[in-house]
């Protein structure tokens, strides 16, 4: 490709400069610590190259100098006095206790090469697993190392890859590509670009994007579009501040999403208000979701998802007025069982109203790397394909992505079946605080391998529980990198400034294990090199982009009308029948449900009456806070005082009618287990029968050997294992459970 390929405008402003006492450079806050987003950050060091201060980068085009709390606060986490600081081992024998022995570098990899090999030998390179949280930024360096090793099984344990994945996967079955709201984030001239279209609405779905800023989506581009005129449409069980704002807000039962979805699809197909041109040339099996819809009538859909009926009426012929209209949907989709459908229902809504690949509605994110398909999945030799974990339950794990299904995983490490795990590789992950589903399992099921490795910035309850070696990572103010994944993608430099004991980027680190597994597989001599070769399509070197601003790749509308959707060049979209499938024939082929459908989240009100009886509350859980990043942040003072304690949202007449008061410790619990919770008592709840609560709790002032308390705090003792049909979706925010006073003492 050409170096014109990419697109930019330069920064007046070079990516280092004198300002005072300070140098400042210029950056990318792409992990660690955890985010999606790698917002544009300045970073100020003094003489002796410590950080002393961040501050948004004005010049960023995507974020324009704003920054959350938790960048504002990278100098604390940074020099913070309980980062790990240097290589680590303990003896296999003392597994959980807090006995640990500093080592070289040079020690720490030849322990990891010849226990790796060791089980590779006898086992073969399947027997080891690579596991990583959502650290998005080193997915691609672990997954080459996870392949160039040997092993299919790159994955996670969070059930039913239950965090976009679904949505992911589900959107590449069906249309053949994935899709997001077309915000002008593809464009260095953003709104200002010629050709672009505000969205007249936007349906703010299962997401809070103003605190998550997930997935590649900057939350504040919301605000700046309503106060461009657009209107917004928020659905979601509490009253966030979007919600607060929003022209409508419907206030849905967790995991009912799917029925509101059909009910207003009911609405805009019984109405012929949907878009008959777009769905006569385009779409795929429109007479049959026709006919499906019909089970699901307004003043049913009300009574299923707790939504009065005229929004849900209101809210359908909202989005077919609207042109364009667009979609920015979260994870609330994805964290319930049959995830797949509610997302193909959604999806449905924005398709036949023929907001696809238009300005201001749905488009294919350009990708500088396929990011959700792994980085050097041709490295893993052709026979090892076949053993991925869960490849054989659930066909579509081969749809958009190379991992293993973290549920089979569990079952195989318990029962051995169909071999046996004896090796594990962690980085960017605390599984036992924050993605597994059932704690206690991952405990038992990872305590069973021969040796474990983990790479994180701070001692985790994961690492003291299960790791023999542990690496210290750098976070992104200490490493050279860039920003090209997740979601739209722009290519943008992050810029070392300074020095943590001997912590390692994840990339060096791997860079340098990789060599002693496979070095053909790893020809570089730095990190800078993969990088250049990473940006390739931009056109731009590592170094050489580094003096520019973001670079982007050009974007066209309508690729579906000129052939650029398909692999044969043809129109249409990349499905069997070339065109959007409303009606999927993958779903078919794989014995799935082709429709979308709606069933009652199990356990519910719905479907487990009874037990609802003794669980008289609907429980959603994660719900992100300013804070907080999944199971970080909780040592780093100033977040912490914002945010002390994990909360449960209880409505106020809920509260009053258990005699519980606000502020109150107490144990939440249902069939599967309990954590001790404090009480936030809040009217944002829209219906007293639902409560909200934190996830990732542990205590890093807690007794180490107590794993820093995460058993006792964790909120994922009350889930479990249990995914959706096609292996897809969990119900980390669809469960039930009571609330009850602490004895004396506890
Ligand atoms: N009940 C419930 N549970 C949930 C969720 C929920 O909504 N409800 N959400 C789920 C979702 S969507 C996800 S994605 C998972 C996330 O689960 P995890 O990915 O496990 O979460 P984190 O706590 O962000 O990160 C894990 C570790 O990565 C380390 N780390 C951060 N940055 C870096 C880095 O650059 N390099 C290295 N090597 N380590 C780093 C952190 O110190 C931390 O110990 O949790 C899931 N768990
Ligand atoms: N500060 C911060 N930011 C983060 C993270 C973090 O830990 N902290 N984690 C990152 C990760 S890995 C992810 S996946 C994203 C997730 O980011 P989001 O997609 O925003 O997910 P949540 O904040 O978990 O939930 C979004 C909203 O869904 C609502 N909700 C709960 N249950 C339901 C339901 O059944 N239906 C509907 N319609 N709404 C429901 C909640 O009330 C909440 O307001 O955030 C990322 N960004
Ligand atoms: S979204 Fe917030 S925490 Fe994440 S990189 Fe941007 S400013 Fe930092
Ligand atoms: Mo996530």
């Amino acid at each position: 490709m050409e170096k014109s390929e990419g697109i930019t405008i330069p920064h007046e402003k070079p990516w280092r400069y004198e300002e005072g006492e300070y140098t400042v450079t210029r950056g990318s806050a792409w992990s660690g610590p955890g985010c999606h987003l790698g917002c544009g950050v300045l970073m100020y060091t003094d003489k002796d190259g410590k950080l002393v201060k961040v501050e948004g980068d004005p010049e960023n085009p995507m974020t324009e100098g704003r920054l959350c709390v938790r960048c504002l606060d990278m100098p604390e986490i940074v020099n913070h006095k309980d980062r790990l600081t240097y290589p680590m081992k303990r003896a296999r024998a003392d597994r959980g206790k807090n006995k640990w022995e500093r080592v070289s570098w040079d020690e720490a990899y030849d322990i990891v090469e010849r226990e790796f090999n060791a089980i590779k030998d006898e086992y073969g390179a399947e027997s080891v697993v690579f596991i990583h949280g959502t650290g998005r930024d080193i997915a691609p360096w672990q997954s080459r190392l996870c392949w160039s090793f040997g092993s299919p099984n790159y994955g996670n344990v969070l059930s039913g890859n239950a965090c976009y994945l679904p949505r992911v996967a589900g959107m590449a079955a069906t249309t053949g590509s994935f899709w997001i709201a077309d915000v002008a984030q593809h464009f260095p001239d953003r709104f200002d670009h010629e050709g672009w279209t505000m969205p007249e609405v936007m349906f703010v779905w299962g997401n809070n994007p103003l605190i998550a800023n997930s997935d590649g989506f900057f939350g504040h581009w919301v605000i700046d579009l309503m106060k461009r005129g657009m209107k917004t449409v928020v659905i979601d069980p509490r009253v966030t501040f979007l919600a607060a704002k929003a022209n409508l807000h419907l206030p849905i039962r967790p995991g009912t999403d799917a029925a509101l979805a059909l009910g207003m699809l009911n609405v805009i197909i019984n109405e012929e208000i949907y878009d008959k041109e777009f769905v006569d040339c385009w779409c795929y099996g429109f007479d049959e979701l026709k006919e499906r819809v019909q089970e699901y009538p307004a003043d049913r859909v009300a009574a299923i998802t707790w939504i009065p009926e005229d929004k849900i009426v209101r809210a359908a012929r909202m989005l077919a007025a609207a042109k364009p209209a667009t979609l920015q949907w979260g994870l609330a989709i994805d964290m319930t069982r049959e995830a797949i459908p509610a997302g193909q229902a959604i999806a449905a809504l924005f398709q036949i109203t023929g907001n696809i690949d238009c300005p201001g509605g749905l488009v294919p994110p350009a990708e500088i790397m396929a990011y959700s398909g792994g980085w050097g999945r041709d490295l893993l030799p052709p026979e090892q394909e076949p053993k991925r974990l869960g490849l054989d339950r659930y066909r579509l794990l081969q749809m958009g992505f190379k991992q293993s299904s973290p549920d089979v995983l569990i079952e195989t490490m318990e029962t051995g079946v169909p071999y046996e795990i004896h090796g594990a590789h962690f980085q960017t992950t605390n599984g036992i605080a924050c993605m597994g589903a059932d704690p206690h399992r991952v405990y038992n099921a990872f305590n069973k391998c021969d040796f474990i490795v983990s790479v994180d910035l701070f001692m985790t309850p994961t690492i003291m529980a299960l790791a023999d070696v542990v690496l210290p990572a750098a976070t992104f103010a200490e490493r050279n990198g860039i920003r090209v994944g997740d979601g739209p993608q722009r290519g943008e430099v992050i810029n070392k400034v300074t020095q943590i004991g001997e912590c390692k980027s994840d990339m060096q680190i791997n860079l340098e294990l990789g060599k002693r597994f496979n070095p053909e597989a790893w020809p570089w001599e730095k990190p800078e090199e993969m990088f250049t070769e990473l940006l390739k399509p931009t056109g731009y070197s590592w170094e050489e982009l580094r003096e520019e601003a973001p670079v982007y790749l050009p974007v066209e509308y309508y690729k579906y009308k000129t052939g650029k959707m398909r692999n044969d060049g043809q129109p249409g979209f990349q499905t069997a029948t070339g065109r959007i499938e409303l009606w999927s024939t993958f779903y078919n082929a794989a014995e799935l449900d082709p429709l979308p459908y709606f069933e009652e989240p199990d356990p519910g009100p719905g479907s487990t009456p009874e037990l609802f009886e003794q669980y008289p509350l609907v429980l959603t859980t994660g719900a992100r806070n300013w804070s907080y990043f999944h199971s970080e942040h909780r040592q780093i003072e100033r977040l912490r005082r914002m945010h002390p304690d994990p909360i449960v949202q209880v409505h106020p007449d809920k509260l009053a009618e258990l005699g519980m008061e606000d502020g109150e410790w107490v144990w939440i619990e249902n069939q599967n287990g309990r954590a001790k919770i404090r009480i936030e008592s809040t009217p944002i709840l829209t219906d007293p029968r639902i409560v909200a609560c934190d996830h990732a709790w542990w205590r890093p002032e807690g007794d180490p050997e107590k794993f820093f308390d995460v058993f006792e705090y964790n909120i994922n003792n009350l889930m479990v294992y249990s995914p959706g049909k096609s292996g897809f979706g969990s119900n980390y925010k669809t469960s039930i459970c009571r609330l009850y006073k602490l004895e004396d003492g506890e």
